[in-house]
Protein backbone atom coordinates (compact mmCIF):
# COMPACT_ATOMS: atom_id res chain seq x y z
CA UNK A 1 0.00 0.00 0.00
CA UNK A 2 1.18 3.73 -0.60
CA UNK A 3 2.61 5.46 2.23
CA UNK A 4 2.38 9.03 2.32
CA UNK A 5 4.12 11.84 4.62
CA UNK A 6 2.30 14.60 6.38
CA UNK A 7 2.37 16.63 9.66
CA UNK A 8 1.11 15.89 13.11
CA UNK A 9 -1.28 19.03 13.46
CA UNK A 10 -2.92 18.21 16.77
CA UNK A 11 -2.67 15.49 19.53
CA UNK A 12 -4.96 14.68 22.15
CA UNK A 13 -4.07 11.63 23.94
CA UNK A 14 -3.56 8.93 21.35
CA UNK A 15 -5.39 10.39 18.71
CA UNK A 16 -3.69 12.75 16.29
CA UNK A 17 -4.68 14.85 13.56
CA UNK A 18 -2.20 14.77 10.49
CA UNK A 19 -2.39 17.27 7.26
CA UNK A 20 -0.17 17.14 4.37
CA UNK A 21 1.57 20.27 4.33
CA UNK A 22 0.77 23.11 3.05
CA UNK A 23 -2.08 21.69 2.33
CA UNK A 24 -4.63 22.36 5.23
CA UNK A 25 -6.85 19.21 5.70
CA UNK A 26 -6.89 17.80 8.61
CA UNK A 27 -7.77 14.31 9.31
CA UNK A 28 -7.79 11.57 12.15
CA UNK A 29 -4.78 9.19 12.49
CA UNK A 30 -3.86 6.43 14.81
CA UNK A 31 -0.28 4.82 15.82
CA UNK A 32 0.07 1.03 14.45
CA UNK A 33 1.35 -0.58 17.36
CA UNK A 34 4.28 -1.40 16.58
CA UNK A 35 5.42 2.78 16.13
CA UNK A 36 3.63 2.90 19.17
CA UNK A 37 6.73 0.80 21.47
CA UNK A 38 9.87 2.00 19.95
CA UNK A 39 10.43 5.44 22.06
CA UNK A 40 10.23 4.13 25.23
CA UNK A 41 11.29 7.08 27.25
CA UNK A 42 8.56 9.41 26.21
CA UNK A 43 5.06 9.07 27.47
CA UNK A 44 4.14 10.30 24.14
CA UNK A 45 5.98 8.64 20.90
CA UNK A 46 4.05 11.16 18.63
CA UNK A 47 4.39 15.23 19.21
CA UNK A 48 2.80 18.06 17.19
CA UNK A 49 5.14 18.76 14.30
CA UNK A 50 6.39 15.28 14.09
CA UNK A 51 6.56 14.21 10.58
CA UNK A 52 4.97 10.85 9.97
CA UNK A 53 4.28 7.99 7.64
CA UNK A 54 1.08 7.09 7.23
CA UNK A 55 -1.29 4.56 5.28
CA UNK A 56 -4.87 5.16 4.68
CA UNK A 57 -6.88 1.92 4.04
CA UNK A 58 -9.02 3.17 5.78
CA UNK A 59 -10.83 5.85 8.13
CA UNK A 60 -8.56 6.88 10.03
CA UNK A 61 -5.36 6.24 8.65
CA UNK A 62 -2.30 4.73 10.20
CA UNK A 63 0.74 5.94 10.87
CA UNK A 64 3.15 3.92 10.88
CA UNK A 65 6.40 5.84 10.76
CA UNK A 66 7.90 8.51 12.80
CA UNK A 67 10.44 10.08 10.52
CA UNK A 68 14.01 11.39 12.14
CA UNK A 69 13.25 14.82 14.52
CA UNK A 70 15.43 17.91 13.38
CA UNK A 71 14.85 19.15 17.04
CA UNK A 72 12.02 18.95 19.95
CA UNK A 73 11.38 20.06 23.11
CA UNK A 74 9.80 18.37 26.33
CA UNK A 75 8.64 18.60 29.17
CA UNK A 76 9.10 16.67 32.56
CA UNK A 77 6.15 15.75 34.85
CA UNK A 78 7.94 16.30 37.77
CA UNK A 79 12.09 16.83 38.00
CA UNK A 80 12.39 13.61 39.58
CA UNK A 81 10.49 12.25 36.75
CA UNK A 82 12.27 9.90 34.66
CA UNK A 83 9.69 10.33 32.17
CA UNK A 84 9.57 12.38 29.74
CA UNK A 85 6.64 14.18 26.92
CA UNK A 86 7.50 15.56 23.73
CA UNK A 87 5.81 19.24 23.70
CA UNK A 88 6.32 19.56 20.00
CA UNK A 89 8.87 18.39 17.36
CA UNK A 90 10.92 19.82 14.08
CA UNK A 91 10.30 23.64 15.81
CA UNK A 92 11.80 26.98 14.32
CA UNK A 93 11.46 29.33 16.71
CA UNK A 94 9.69 29.45 20.23
CA UNK A 95 7.69 31.91 21.20
CA UNK A 96 8.22 32.94 25.15
CA UNK A 97 5.03 34.94 26.06
CA UNK A 98 5.52 37.05 29.22
CA UNK A 99 3.62 39.50 31.16
CA UNK A 100 5.43 41.26 34.00
CA UNK A 101 1.99 41.42 36.01
CA UNK A 102 -1.33 40.30 35.83
CA UNK A 103 -0.28 37.85 36.06
CA UNK A 104 3.43 38.59 37.83
CA UNK A 105 5.69 37.38 36.09
CA UNK A 106 8.21 34.84 37.98
CA UNK A 107 11.84 35.16 36.30
CA UNK A 108 13.57 31.81 37.26
CA UNK A 109 10.28 30.26 35.46
CA UNK A 110 11.19 32.12 32.60
CA UNK A 111 15.02 31.08 32.68
CA UNK A 112 14.01 27.47 32.94
CA UNK A 113 12.31 27.80 29.70
CA UNK A 114 15.42 29.39 28.34
CA UNK A 115 17.62 27.36 29.04
CA UNK A 116 15.42 24.69 27.88
CA UNK A 117 15.27 26.43 24.27
CA UNK A 118 18.94 26.16 24.50
CA UNK A 119 19.42 23.04 25.50
CA UNK A 120 17.67 21.99 22.20
CA UNK A 121 18.93 24.62 20.15
CA UNK A 122 15.17 26.28 19.28
CA UNK A 123 15.63 30.26 18.56
CA UNK A 124 13.96 32.38 21.67
CA UNK A 125 11.83 34.90 20.86
CA UNK A 126 10.42 36.80 23.77
CA UNK A 127 6.96 38.62 23.92
CA UNK A 128 6.15 40.65 26.39
CA UNK A 129 2.95 41.13 26.56
CA UNK A 130 -0.01 43.06 27.90
CA UNK A 131 1.96 45.84 28.28
CA UNK A 132 -0.99 48.23 27.69
CA UNK A 133 -1.98 46.86 31.40
CA UNK A 134 1.07 48.17 33.04
CA UNK A 135 3.59 50.15 31.30
CA UNK A 136 2.58 53.13 31.96
CA UNK A 137 2.48 52.87 35.37
CA UNK A 138 5.98 51.05 35.56
CA UNK A 139 8.09 51.88 33.20
CA UNK A 140 11.18 51.05 34.84
CA UNK A 141 10.11 47.44 35.37
CA UNK A 142 9.83 47.17 31.56
CA UNK A 143 13.21 48.94 30.98
CA UNK A 144 14.75 46.52 33.58
CA UNK A 145 13.34 43.29 31.15
CA UNK A 146 14.66 44.81 28.39
CA UNK A 147 18.30 45.06 29.84
CA UNK A 148 18.01 41.67 31.26
CA UNK A 149 16.78 39.88 28.37
CA UNK A 150 18.42 41.38 25.61
CA UNK A 151 21.48 41.93 27.38
CA UNK A 152 21.78 37.90 28.06
CA UNK A 153 20.71 37.91 24.15
CA UNK A 154 17.17 37.65 23.44
CA UNK A 155 15.10 39.48 21.29
CA UNK A 156 12.46 41.33 23.13
CA UNK A 157 9.30 42.49 21.42
CA UNK A 158 6.26 44.34 22.95
CA UNK A 159 2.83 43.49 22.27
CA UNK A 160 -0.94 44.28 23.66
CA UNK A 161 -3.55 41.95 22.14
CA UNK A 162 -5.71 44.65 23.51
CA UNK A 163 -4.33 47.74 21.58
CA UNK A 164 -2.51 45.72 18.83
CA UNK A 165 0.68 46.82 18.94
CA UNK A 166 3.49 44.94 18.44
CA UNK A 167 1.46 42.55 16.76
CA UNK A 168 2.55 43.54 13.19
CA UNK A 169 6.22 42.81 14.18
CA UNK A 170 4.98 39.39 15.93
CA UNK A 171 3.23 38.03 12.62
CA UNK A 172 6.33 39.03 10.88
CA UNK A 173 8.82 37.19 13.22
CA UNK A 174 6.40 34.10 12.85
CA UNK A 175 6.61 34.42 9.00
CA UNK A 176 7.43 31.10 7.04
CA UNK A 177 7.94 29.59 10.48
CA UNK A 178 6.68 26.85 12.74
CA UNK A 179 6.75 28.45 16.20
CA UNK A 180 5.45 27.18 19.42
CA UNK A 181 4.07 29.31 21.82
CA UNK A 182 4.88 28.74 25.23
CA UNK A 183 4.72 30.61 28.49
CA UNK A 184 2.91 30.93 31.66
CA UNK A 185 -1.28 30.35 31.67
CA UNK A 186 -2.63 33.68 31.65
CA UNK A 187 0.19 35.60 29.86
CA UNK A 188 -1.69 35.49 26.45
CA UNK A 189 -0.84 32.82 24.32
CA UNK A 190 -3.88 31.92 22.75
CA UNK A 191 -4.87 35.69 22.69
CA UNK A 192 -2.17 36.68 21.21
CA UNK A 193 -2.59 34.04 18.45
CA UNK A 194 -5.71 35.06 17.54
CA UNK A 195 -4.11 38.85 17.34
CA UNK A 196 -1.71 37.56 14.45
CA UNK A 197 -5.06 35.91 12.91
CA UNK A 198 -8.01 36.82 13.96
CA UNK A 199 -9.67 33.74 11.57
CA UNK A 200 -8.20 31.54 14.06
CA UNK A 201 -9.78 29.66 16.98
CA UNK A 202 -7.94 29.17 19.94
CA UNK A 203 -9.25 28.87 23.26
CA UNK A 204 -8.74 32.35 25.51
CA UNK A 205 -9.29 32.77 28.96
CA UNK A 206 -10.47 29.17 29.72
CA UNK A 207 -7.98 26.26 31.37
CA UNK A 208 -10.24 23.52 30.82
CA UNK A 209 -11.76 21.48 34.06
CA UNK A 210 -9.93 18.07 33.10
CA UNK A 211 -6.87 20.09 33.26
CA UNK A 212 -7.17 21.76 37.01
CA UNK A 213 -8.15 17.96 37.93
CA UNK A 214 -4.59 16.60 36.38
CA UNK A 215 -6.57 14.02 34.02
CA UNK A 216 -5.42 14.97 30.90
CA UNK A 217 -1.77 15.29 31.04
CA UNK A 218 -1.51 15.22 27.54
CA UNK A 219 -3.95 17.98 26.23
CA UNK A 220 -4.56 18.76 22.96
CA UNK A 221 -1.38 20.85 21.30
CA UNK A 222 -2.72 22.54 18.75
CA UNK A 223 -1.11 23.66 15.04
CA UNK A 224 -2.34 26.79 13.72
CA UNK A 225 -1.63 28.00 10.16
CA UNK A 226 -1.95 31.48 10.03
CA UNK A 227 -2.57 34.08 7.01
CA UNK A 228 -0.33 37.14 6.62
CA UNK A 229 -0.79 40.55 6.09
CA UNK A 230 -1.90 41.86 2.71
CA UNK A 231 0.09 42.20 0.84
CA UNK A 232 3.48 40.22 1.63
CA UNK A 233 0.92 37.22 0.84
CA UNK A 234 -1.29 36.80 -1.78
CA UNK A 235 -4.81 36.88 -0.98
CA UNK A 236 -5.23 33.80 -3.57
CA UNK A 237 -2.43 32.21 -2.43
CA UNK A 238 -3.04 28.65 -0.96
CA UNK A 239 0.02 28.23 1.35
CA UNK A 240 -0.17 29.78 4.77
CA UNK A 241 2.01 32.72 5.88
CA UNK A 242 3.46 30.11 9.01
CA UNK A 243 2.31 28.04 11.61
CA UNK A 244 1.80 28.24 15.29
CA UNK A 245 1.25 25.69 17.83
CA UNK A 246 -0.60 26.78 21.26
CA UNK A 247 0.28 25.41 24.75
CA UNK A 248 -2.66 24.85 26.60
CA UNK A 249 -0.53 23.43 29.91
CA UNK A 250 -0.65 25.36 33.53
CA UNK A 251 3.39 24.73 32.96
CA UNK A 252 5.82 25.64 30.52
CA UNK A 253 8.18 23.08 30.04
CA UNK A 254 10.91 22.02 32.80
CA UNK A 255 14.30 21.30 33.21
CA UNK A 256 16.41 19.14 31.33
CA UNK A 257 18.64 16.51 32.62
CA UNK A 258 21.82 18.52 33.09
CA UNK A 259 24.97 17.48 35.26
CA UNK A 260 25.80 20.83 37.38
CA UNK A 261 28.76 22.08 35.53
CA UNK A 262 26.54 22.10 32.40
CA UNK A 263 23.98 24.63 32.95
CA UNK A 264 25.96 27.96 32.98
CA UNK A 265 26.82 26.72 29.11
CA UNK A 266 22.53 27.30 28.58
CA UNK A 267 22.78 30.91 30.03
CA UNK A 268 24.59 32.34 26.66
CA UNK A 269 25.42 35.50 28.47
CA UNK A 270 28.01 33.15 30.86
CA UNK A 271 28.98 30.98 28.04
CA UNK A 272 30.44 34.00 26.35
CA UNK A 273 32.54 34.78 29.25
CA UNK A 274 33.39 31.50 30.76
CA UNK A 275 36.47 30.51 28.80
CA UNK A 276 37.93 33.29 30.97
CA UNK A 277 37.74 31.79 33.99
CA UNK A 278 40.86 30.62 35.51
CA UNK A 279 39.43 26.70 36.57
CA UNK A 280 38.24 24.16 34.18
CA UNK A 281 35.46 22.82 35.49
CA UNK A 282 34.55 26.13 37.06
CA UNK A 283 31.05 26.56 39.06
CA UNK A 284 30.85 30.16 38.92
CA UNK A 285 30.22 30.62 42.14
CA UNK A 286 33.52 30.24 44.66
CA UNK A 287 36.13 29.65 42.32
CA UNK A 288 39.10 32.47 42.01
CA UNK A 289 39.59 33.91 38.97
CA UNK A 290 36.04 33.52 37.35
CA UNK A 291 35.32 35.29 34.70
CA UNK A 292 31.29 35.18 35.61
CA UNK A 293 31.53 36.83 38.70
CA UNK A 294 33.71 39.38 37.02
CA UNK A 295 31.01 39.96 34.51
CA UNK A 296 28.58 39.90 36.84
CA UNK A 297 30.53 42.60 39.39
CA UNK A 298 30.69 44.52 36.05
CA UNK A 299 27.20 44.91 35.51
CA UNK A 300 27.50 42.87 32.25
CA UNK A 301 25.60 39.61 33.44
CA UNK A 302 23.07 40.49 35.64
CA UNK A 303 21.83 39.60 39.02
CA UNK A 304 18.56 38.06 38.05
CA UNK A 305 19.95 35.91 35.62
CA UNK A 306 22.30 35.17 37.83
CA UNK A 307 20.59 34.24 40.59
CA UNK A 308 18.39 31.93 38.50
CA UNK A 309 21.00 30.06 37.67
CA UNK A 310 22.40 29.44 41.39
CA UNK A 311 18.54 28.33 41.85
CA UNK A 312 19.36 25.82 38.96
CA UNK A 313 22.19 24.64 40.50
CA UNK A 314 20.57 24.13 43.68
CA UNK A 315 17.76 22.59 42.74
CA UNK A 316 20.41 20.20 40.69
CA UNK A 317 22.08 19.36 43.78
CA UNK A 318 18.84 18.62 45.85
CA UNK A 319 17.14 16.23 43.36
CA UNK A 320 20.21 14.32 41.77
CA UNK A 321 23.04 13.08 42.20
CA UNK A 322 25.81 15.15 40.66
N1 LIG B 1 -5.29 43.84 28.86
C1 LIG B 1 -4.84 42.79 28.17
N2 LIG B 1 -5.37 41.56 28.40
C2 LIG B 1 -4.91 40.51 27.68
C3 LIG B 1 -3.88 40.66 26.71
N3 LIG B 1 -3.62 39.45 26.19
C4 LIG B 1 -4.46 38.58 26.78
N4 LIG B 1 -5.23 39.19 27.68
C5 LIG B 1 -6.25 38.57 28.56
O1 LIG B 1 -5.58 37.68 29.46
C6 LIG B 1 -6.39 36.52 29.72
C7 LIG B 1 -5.63 35.24 29.41
O2 LIG B 1 -5.38 35.19 28.02
P1 LIG B 1 -5.12 33.82 27.24
O3 LIG B 1 -4.83 34.17 25.82
O4 LIG B 1 -6.17 32.82 27.50
O5 LIG B 1 -3.76 33.34 27.97
P2 LIG B 1 -3.00 31.93 27.85
O6 LIG B 1 -3.40 31.13 29.04
O7 LIG B 1 -1.53 32.27 27.91
O8 LIG B 1 -3.38 31.32 26.55
C8 LIG B 1 -7.65 36.69 28.87
O9 LIG B 1 -8.67 37.22 29.68
C9 LIG B 1 -7.23 37.68 27.79
O10 LIG B 1 -8.30 38.43 27.30
C10 LIG B 1 -3.33 41.98 26.49
O11 LIG B 1 -2.42 42.20 25.70
N5 LIG B 1 -3.86 42.99 27.26
MG1 LIG C 1 -4.28 29.52 26.15
ZN1 LIG D 1 33.70 30.77 36.53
Amino acid sequence: MEERIATVVMNAGSHYLLSELPEWAPFPAVLRGKVRLQKSTATNPVAVGDRVKFVTEDTPAVITEILPRRNYVIRKSTNLSRQAHIIAANLDQAVIAVSLFFPEIKLPFLDRILVTCEVYKIPVLIVLNKVDLYREDAPEAVAAFHRIYEGAGYRVIETSCKTGEGIDELRDACSSKLSLFSGESGVGKSSLIKAVDPSLDPKIGKISLAHLQGKHTTSSYAMYPFRGSAPKVPRDSSEPAGYLIDSPGLRGFGLVDLEKEEIAKYFPEMLRVADDCRFTPCTHTHEPGCAVKAALEAGIISPERYNSYLGMLEEDGKFRKG
